[in-house]
C-alpha cells in the first residue's frame, strides 16, 4: 500500500472506495460476491446490535457498554481476513469483530451486565481473547501468545486490537518492540478513533501511529477505517507476512467514534456535533453499500433482508441477555484467591449473612 504525504493534513491513508462509494484504488481484493454479501450483512447487523446494546443499558440491563458506531468496517474487514485459527486479543470496543469470530453475543455481553468478569465465551474455542479494560495490556499478552506460536512452529498468526490512546502506554511500546526483535507473527490494528475518551489524537501523540513501526523495525500503514476492502487487503496482507515469518506490521485504522466514549460518557462536554456531522459523511456501511449496488453484488431484497436479520438478531440478544441470571453472590469470595484469606471469610459471612 502506498502512502502519499499531503502537507498539513497528515499522510493520506491507503484507500479503495472513496467516501462516496467510488472506486479509487483496486477492488478486486480476492473476495467473492458472497464474502462480499456477508461482510455488509455482518456490518449491518452488527450496527443495530451495538445500538440496542446502548438501548439495553439505558434500560438498567447491561451496566456499561462501549459502542462502536463508525468503526464497524475498521473491525469487521479485518477480522474477516482472519483463519480459523487464528488468535484475537481484543480491547473493550470489538464485539462487531466478536460476531465475526463466532463468539456467542449474549456471552459477551454478561461482561457488560456485570455477571462475569471477562465474558463466559470460550477463549480457546472462538479463538478470541477475554475483553480488556486496562489499557493497552492485552499487547504484551499478545507479543507472548505470538512468541508461542512461533515457538510452536505452527503458521498460525495473532491479531491485537488497540486504540490510539493505547499507543501512549508502555504496555504498546513494550510488545512492540519486542515483537520486532523477535520477529513475532503478531499483527498490531489500531483503530485511531479520533478519541481516548476526551482526549483528542493531536493531544495524544505528536507523530503519526503506523510511522512508529519503522523505529521497531516493521513495517507501518496508515488505511482508511471506513474502507471495508481496504481494511481487509491490509489486514490479509500483514496477515501473510506474518505468517510467512516476516514478522509484525502495525496497521493505523482511520476511523471515527460516532458514539459517546461509553454509556457513562457524555461525548457533548468535549466535542461539536458539527465534528461529528462530518465524520458522519464517511459511513463505513453507506459507503460500501453504495459500491454493492451499483455493481449489482446486492439488490433491495438483499438489504432488506439484511435489515429483517439484524432486528431479529438484536431481538434474540436483548431476549437472551434479560433471560440470564446473576450468579451467586458466593463466587466473588471464591474465586479470588486458591486458599482462603482470614480477612475475605469475614467479608464472605458479614455479605452472605
Ligand atoms: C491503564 C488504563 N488507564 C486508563 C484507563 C481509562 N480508560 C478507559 S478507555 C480509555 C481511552 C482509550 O482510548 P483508545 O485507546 O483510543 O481506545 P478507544 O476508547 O478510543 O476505543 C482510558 C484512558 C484504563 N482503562 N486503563
Ligand atoms: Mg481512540
Amino acid at each position: 500500500m502506498s502512502h502519499v504525504s499531503e502537507a498539513g493534513s497528515g499522510t493520506a491513508p491507503a484507500r479503495i472506495l472513496s467516501a462516496d462509494g467510488e472506486p479509487v484504488g483496486d477492488v478486486d481484493v480476492g473476495l467473492t460476491p458472497d464474502e462480499l454479501r456477508a461482510l455488509l450483512r455482518w456490518m449491518v447487523v452488527a450496527r443495530r446490535l451495538d445500538r440496542e446494546c446502548i438501548a439495553l443499558q439505558r434500560q438498567g440491563e447491561l451496566t456499561v457498554y462501549p459502542g462502536f458506531e463508525g468503526q464497524e468496517a475498521a473491525q469487521i474487514g479485518s477480522a474477516w481476513a482472519l483463519e480459523r485459527d487464528d488468535f484475537v486479543w481484543p480491547t473493550f470496543r470489538e464485539l462487531a469483530a466478536a460476531l465475526v469470530r463466532g463468539v456467542d453475543a449474549v456471552q459477551y455481553l454478561q461482561y457488560h451486565r456485570g455477571t462475569w468478569h471477562g465474558g463466559p465465551y470460550d477463549p480457546r474455542a472462538t479463538r478470541f481473547g477475554p475483553i480488556c479494560i486496562p489499557i493497552a495490556t492485552q499487547l504484551p499478552h499478545a507479543a507472548g501468545y505470538a512468541l508461542g506460536q512461533q515457538l510452536d512452529g505452527t503458521d498460525t498468526v495473532t491479531l491485537a486490537y488497540l486504540g490510539d490512546g493505547s499507543t501512549s502506554e508502555g504496555d504498546f511500546h513494550e510488545a512492540a518492540n519486542l515483537s520486532g526483535v523477535w520477529k513475532l507473527p503478531l499483527v498490531f490494528l489500531c483503530q485511531n478513533n479520533g478519541w481516548a475518551i476526551s482526549v483528542p489524537t493531536s493531544e495524544q501523540t505528536a507523530g503519526e501511529i503506523w510511522r512508529r513501526a519503522e523505529g521497531y523495525g516493521f513495517p507501518g500503514v496508515r488505511v482508511d477505517g471506513n474502507d471495508v476492502l481496504a481494511v481487509y487487503a491490509a489486514t490479509r496482507d500483514a496477515l501473510d507476512r506474518a505468517r510467512g515469518g516476516d514478522g509484525p506490521t502495525l496497521i493505523e485504522a482511520m476511523t471515527y467514534r460516532i458514539g459517546a466514549h461509553s454509556t457513562a460518557d457524555d461525548a457533548t462536554k468535549y466535542r461539536g456535533e458539527a465534528e461529528v456531522e462530518a465524520a458522519r459523511t464517511a459511513d463505513p456501511i453507506r459507503r460500501f453499500r453504495t459500491w454493492l449496488v451499483a455493481t449489482g453484488v446486492v439488490d433491495d431484497a438483499f438489504l432488506s433482508r439484511c435489515d429483517d436479520e439484524a432486528e431479529a438478531f438484536a431481538m434474540e440478544v436483548r431476549a437472551g441477555v434479560i433471560a440470564t441470571p446473576a450468579p451467586p453472590a458466593e463466587w466473588m469470595f471464591d474465586w479470588l484467591y486458591a486458599a482462603p484469606a482470614s480477612n475475605l471469610e469475614r467479608q464472605r459471612d458479614e455479605a452472605l449473612g
